[in-house]
C-alpha cells in the first residue's frame, strides 16, 4: 500500500491561517480518534422528549397522523436546539417556531396510500423549501391541540416521505462514496438532516488522524460534497456528520462511508481506493471474460458455496490460503478439481454466501478453536465451538455492514484496502476460467445494526430513513434483524448502484436475494433494467420470494414475492417441490421425523397414500417448472392447472414462464438433505439407500424445468452432524471434505441453541456409526450426482423457454386416481427441438424400495450416460436387462432416463 508523500501538504494546507495551528489540530483532530471519542458523541444542547414517531411526512407538504381524531388544531413545533416539552394538557414550550397545519382533501402519494385512517394535514401557509428544509434538521413534534391550546397529542414524525420528495429527485443520479484519480479525491454522502458533515483524514490504516475537513451542502439533493486536489489514494477516512437524535440531542456521529468500496480491518476506516489502480488487478482483468452468458433462469444450475467451506479443510490449499479468496487460485487442490469436475457436467453459476463486509467475523485474529477428540455424540465438540462463536473464524454472514466493499475476514491482508479487492478478482477469475459464472447472495433486506449502535452505519448518518419502521416509529425486525425500507428511494438506490458495482467492477454474472419478498418488485425490476441498460449483458436474479412480516401481502408495496413476481423473469425458490419431496423442514426433530416427504418415508406408509399421491402431483408439477398454467391429470383423476393445484392454501403452481421457480432440495438453510433422511427413515436404512435416495433427490431437481439450486455438499452426502442452523456453528458443523473422506455426520451433537432440546431424540443418531457413509460411498455419490447433471446437459429439452413448450413437450405416463404413487414419469417430447438431441426423452423416477416395471409406447433405450461402462448406479442397465418384452424395469430409489430416436 502506497502512502502518499504529499500528506504533509494536506494538513497544511488544512491547518494553515489558524493562530496557533498545532494545538488547534491536536484539539480538532480528536473528534476524528479513535482512541479519543467514542464513534458517537454527544454535543450540547437543551435536552430532549422522548416521544414515539407515530406521524409520516409522505410528502414536501403533506403529514398523516393515523389513529388520530381531527378535531383540535394541529401544529408542527421546531427546535435547532432542542428542549421542546409537551404534556397532555398543558401548552406545549420550549419551541423556537410553530408551523401551523390544516386539514387536507388530497390524497396520500403512491407508496403511502397503506397508512392508517387519520388526519391528512398540509402547511396551513405555503413553507418554502429553505423553511422546510430547517424544520428537518433538530427536534420536530406535531402536536393537536384543543382550542386554548393544551396539547392533546404529540408525536414525532418519520420523515423518510418528506425526505424522498424534497431531495430524491436530484438525489438519485448523484455518484456517492469517494473517487481518487491522479488529479483529484472527491467524496459524497446523503445526510440531508445533518447539520455538519466533516471528514476526518487518515494516512494509514492505523495511524493518527491528519486532517479533517469540513464538507459542502448541497441543498437540492440533501448531499454533502468534499474535493481536494490531489491523490489521496492510500489515506483513509471517516465522516463526522452531526444529526439530531431523539431522546440524545445533537450527536456527533463518526461513521464509515455507507459506499466504502474498501475498508481497512473491521471496517473502522473507509480506504481512498481508485478500482481501477493497478494494485486492485489482478494480471489478465482487463481481458473480456470468456465465461458462458445465459440470457435465461432455467438453463443456470446454481452451486451454493461458502467461501471459508470450500478449502478450510482442504489440505491441497497452501495453509495461508484456508479459508481464504485465495484458496480458488490453487488450481490442483481438491477443491478446484472438484469445482472444475461440476462445471463439466453442466453446473453453470456459483453462488457465494456473503462475500461483501459483514459484521460477525473478527477480521483479524479471529479464532479457530481446537476440537476436543469426543464421541460422536458428545457435547463437547458444541460446547468448544460455541465458547467463542462469537469470535471465531466463520459464520454464514447475513449481516451487511457495508454493501459495496468485499468481506476483509477472506482476504490475506484486511487492512490493506487493495488486497481484499484483488483477491476477490481472483477469485472470480480464476472461477470463470473454470468455467464457472460467479454468483452472490445479497442481504440488502436488513442492516447488522440500527440506531445508535456503533456498526448502524446508515441509521446514524439519516436516522429514521434507511430502516423500515413500525407504527411507533421502532424499528421492524420481522427478517432477524434490523429491516431495511428498499421502498425508500435512496435506499433502493444504495441498492441498485451496489450492484451495478458488483457486476461491473467484479464481472459478476447472476445473483440471488436473501429474503426478497421483503423488497417492492418494482425496485428489484427497475434495477434489472437498469443493469441490462448499463452492463449491455443479461444478469440474472433469483430470491427468497417469501411472502410474511410486515409487508405480508402487499401491506405496504407490491412484494417481489413468489406470487407477486409472475412474469417478470425474477426467479424465486419454490417450497412446493422441495416440501414434497423431502418432508417438513420446521419443528421439533420429533415433528420432523413425522413430516416425511416422497422421498424419505410417505411411500412406505399405505395409511399415508394420499399424502404420497399430493407429494407426487407437486413433484410432477415441479418437472413441468411449477408453472401456474401448465395441466396435467391429478390424482383425482381431472386435468388441473398448477394454480389449481393446493399447496398450505396457496396455488402449488406459480411460476409465469419456466425458471421462475427456483427448484431445490437443500439449501445452507436447516438440515442437509442427507441429514433430514437420517431423522426421517428407519435407522436400519443402509447407506446404500440412503445414496440412491439422495442422488434421486438431486434428480428430481435437475430434470425439471427450472431453475436448478444446489447447495454445496449435496452431491457428497454433506451431513452437519445433524445441525438445523449452521449459521454460527464454527468450522466443525460447516465442514465440507471434497477429498471425499468425511461426510461430517457423527462430529458431536450440534450447537445447543438452535439444537439442545432435540440431543435427546438425535444422540442415538449420531452415535450409530452404520450412518457414516464411507469414502468409497462418498466418491459413488459424486459421481451418480454427476451422471444426472449429464444427463440434464444432454439435451435442450431440459430448459424449454415458454411455458407453452412446456406444455405442448412435457407429459406424464400413469397419473391419475389409480397411479402408483411411487412411479413419476415424464415424457419430453423432442420432436423438431433444436438441441433435443433425442426424439424423446422418458424420465422415470422410481422411490419404491422394490424395482418397478412399467409400459411405455416407443423404442426406448436407455441414456447413453447410464449405458456407459462408466455409469455411477451399476444397478440400472441389469435391472433393465431382467425386463420382460416391452417393459422398462427400474431399481428402486432411481430416477433413469431413456432416450428415443427416429423420425
Ligand atoms: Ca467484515
Ligand atoms: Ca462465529
Amino acid at each position: 500500500m502506497t502512502v502518499f508523500s504529499r500528506l504533509g501538504w494536506v494538513s497544511w494546507v488544512l491547518f494553515m491561517g489558524l493562530p496557533t495551528w498545532a494545538q488547534s489540530q491536536t484539539r480538532e483532530l480528536a473528534a476524528c480518534d479513535e482512541t479519543r471519542t467514542p464513534f458517537a458523541q454527544a454535543l450540547p444542547h437543551a435536552g430532549a422528549a422522548v416521544l414515539n414517531a407515530q406521524a409520516y411526512g409522505v410528502s414536501a407538504e403533506l403529514f398523516r397522523w393515523p389513529g388520530q381524531p381531527l378535531d383540535g388544531q394541529f401544529r408542527l413545533l421546531h427546535s435547532a436546539q432542542g428542549g421542546i416539552q409537551v404534556a397532555v394538557g398543558e401548552q406545549a414550550q420550549g419551541f423556537d417556531s410553530s408551523f401551523p397545519l390544516a386539514a387536507s382533501s388530497r390524497d396520500l402519494p403512491a407508496g403511502f396510500t397503506w397508512l392508517g385512517a387519520g388526519p391528512t394535514l398540509q402547511w396551513a401557509a405555503p413553507l418554502d423549501r429553505t423553511a422546510q428544509l430547517e424544520v428537518l434538521r433538530g427536534q420536530t413534534i406535531l402536536v393537536r391541540e384543543d382550542e386554548r391550546g393544551n396539547v392533546l397529542a404529540a408525536t414525532r414524525i418519520q420523515m423518510a416521505g418528506a425526505l424522498d420528495a424534497l431531495f430524491a429527485d436530484a438525489a438519485e443520479p448523484l455518484s456517492f462514496g469517494i473517487v481518487s484519480r491522479p488529479d483529484r479525491t472527491e467524496g459524497r454522502v446523503w445526510a440531508p438532516t445533518a447539520r455538519t458533515v466533516e471528514v476526518c483524514v487518515y494516512p494509514g490504516a492505523q495511524a493518527a488522524p491528519s486532517g479533517r475537513l469540513a464538507a459542502a451542502w448541497d441543498a437540492a439533493s440533501g448531499s454533502w460534497h468534499w474535493r481536494q486536489p490531489l491523490d489521496m489514494q492510500g489515506q483513509f477516512v471517516t465522516y463526522l456528520v452531526e444529526v439530531w437524535v431523539e431522546g440524545q440531542g445533537w450527536v456527533r456521529q463518526r461513521v464509515t462511508d455507507p459506499y466504502a468500496v474498501s475498508l481497512s480491518a473491521n471496517s473502522r476506516r473507509t480506504a481512498v481506493l481508485d478500482l481501477s489502480a493497478p494494485q486492485t488487478q489482478p494480471k489478465g482483468w482487463n481481458a473480456p471474460t470468456r465465461v458462458r452468458e445465459i440470457q435465461r433462469l432455467n438453463e443456470m444450475v446454481v452451486y451454493e458455496l461458502h467461501v471459508r467451506d470450500f478449502s478450510r479443510d482442504d489440505p491441497t490449499v497452501r495453509p495461508a490460503w484456508r479459508g481464504k479468496y485465495n484458496a480458488f487460485l490453487e488450481g490442483h487442490s481438491y477443491g478446484m478439481r472438484h469445482l472444475r469436475a461440476l462445471a463439466q457436467v453442466g453446473v453453470t453459476d456459483v453462488h457465494l454466501l456473503p462475500v461483501f463486509d459483514l459484521a460477525t467475523v473478527p477480521e483479524q485474529g479471529c479464532l479457530e478453536p481446537k476440537l476436543p477428540k469426543a464421541a460422536p455424540s458428545s457435547p463437547l465438540q458444541q460446547a468448544t465451538v460455541m465458547a467463542v462463536a462469537g469470535q471465531d473464524c466463520f459464520n454464514w454472514g447475513y449481516d451487511p455492514f457495508h454493501f459495496n466493499a468485499p468481506e476483509g475476514s477472506f482476504a490475506t491482508d484486511p487492512d490493506d484496502p487493495a488486497v481484499r479487492v484483488r483477491e476477490f478478482r481472483q477469485m472470480v477469475q480464476a472461477l470463470h476460467r473454470a468455467g464457472l459464472r460467479v454468483g452472490m447472495d445479497m442481504v440488502y433486506n436488513h442492516t447488522t445494526a440500527a440506531g445508535q449502535k456503533e456498526r448502524a452505519v446508515l441509521d446514524r448518518i439519516v436516522p429514521g430513513y434507511y430502516q423500515r419502521l413500525n407504527a411507533q416509529g421502532e424499528v421492524e425486525r420481522s427478517t432477524c434483524c434490523d429491516n431495511t425500507a428498499t421502498e425508500h428511494r435512496m435506499m433502493a438506490k444504495l441498492m441498485s448502484d451496489s450492484l451495478l458495482l458488483w457486476s461491473r467492477e467484479y464481472k459478476l454474472d447472476s445473483y440471488r436475494f436473501d429474503l426478497m419478498g421483503h423488497q417492492p418488485r418494482a425496485a428489484m425490476l427497475a434495477m434489472r433494467e437498469r443493469l441490462r441498460r448499463e452492463l449491455g449483458r443479461e444478469i440474472l436474479f433469483i430470491g427468497e420470494g417469501w411472502n410474511f412480516g410486515e409487508v405480508a401481502n402487499g401491506a405496504r408495496f407490491v412484494q417481489a414475492s413468489q406470487l407477486s413476481l409472475k412474469g417478470d423473469g425474477i426467479g424465486t425458490f419454490s417450497d412446493r417441490g422441495r416440501d414434497a419431496a423431502r418432508g417438513g423442514s420446521f419443528g421439533s426433530v420429533k415433528d420432523l421425523m413425522g413430516s416425511k416427504g416422497w422421498l424419505n418415508g410417505l411411500l412406505d406408509d399405505p395409511a399415508r397414500r394420499l399424502e404420497a399421491l399430493r407429494a407426487a402431483d407437486l413433484l410432477r408439477l415441479q418437472l413441468a417448472g411449477t408453472l401456474a398454467e401448465f395441466r396435467f391429470v391429478t390424482h383425482e383423476g381431472t386435468a388441473k392447472r398448477g394454480a389449481e393445484i393446493d399447496y398450505a392454501g396457496q396455488p402449488a403452481g406459480y411460476a409465469d414462464q419456466p425458471g421462475e421457480a427456483v427448484h431445490y432440495v437443500e439449501n445452507h438453510d436447516n438440515h442437509t438433505l442427507f441429514d433430514a433422511n437420517v431423522l426421517k427413515l428407519p435407522p436400519a436404512a443402509s447407506l446404500a439407500e440412503r445414496l440412491f435416495r439422495q442422488t434421486l433427490g438431486s434428480a428430481l431437481v435437475a430434470w425439471s424445468q427450472g431453475t436448478v439450486y444446489v447447495h454445496a455438499g449435496q452431491e457428497l452426502l454433506r451431513s452437519k452432524s445433524l445441525d438445523r442452523n449452521s449459521y454460527d456453528s464454527g468450522d466443525a458443523f460447516n465442514r465440507l471434505d471434497y477429498s471425499l473422506r468425511d461426510n461430517g455426520f457423527g462430529h458431536g451433537l450440534p450447537p445447543e441453541p438452535d439444537n439442545g432440546r432435540d440431543w435427546a431424540a438425535i444422540a442415538p443418531l449420531l452415535g450409530n456409526a452404520a450412518l457414516r457413509p464411507t469414502p468409497a460411498q462418498l466418491r459413488q455419490a459424486v459421481a451418480a450426482f454427476g451422471d444426472v447433471m449429464r444427463i440434464r446437459s444432454s439435451s435442450s429439452l431440459f430448459s424449454l423457454p415458454t411455458a407453452a413448450e412446456v406444455q405442448k413437450r412435457v407429459r406424464f405416463h400413469g397419473s391419475g386416481p389409480h397411479q402408483d404413487p411411487a412411479l413419476i414419469v415424464a415424457e419430453l417430447d423432442g420432436t423438431g427441438w433444436p438441441g433435443a438431441r433425442f426424439q424423446g426423452l422418458l424420465l422415470v423416477f422410481n422411490g419404491a424400495s422394490e424395482a418397478r416395471e412399467l409400459s411405455v409406447p416407443g423404442a426406448w433405450r436407455l441414456h447413453p450416460v447410464h449405458a456407459s461402462p462408466n455409469a455411477a448406479d451399476r444397478r440400472v442397465a441389469p435391472t433393465l436387462r431382467a425386463s420382460r418384452p416391452g417393459v422398462l424395469r427400474v431399481p428402486p430409489w432411481s430416477a433413469v432416463a431413456f432416450v428415443r430416436d427416429g423420425g
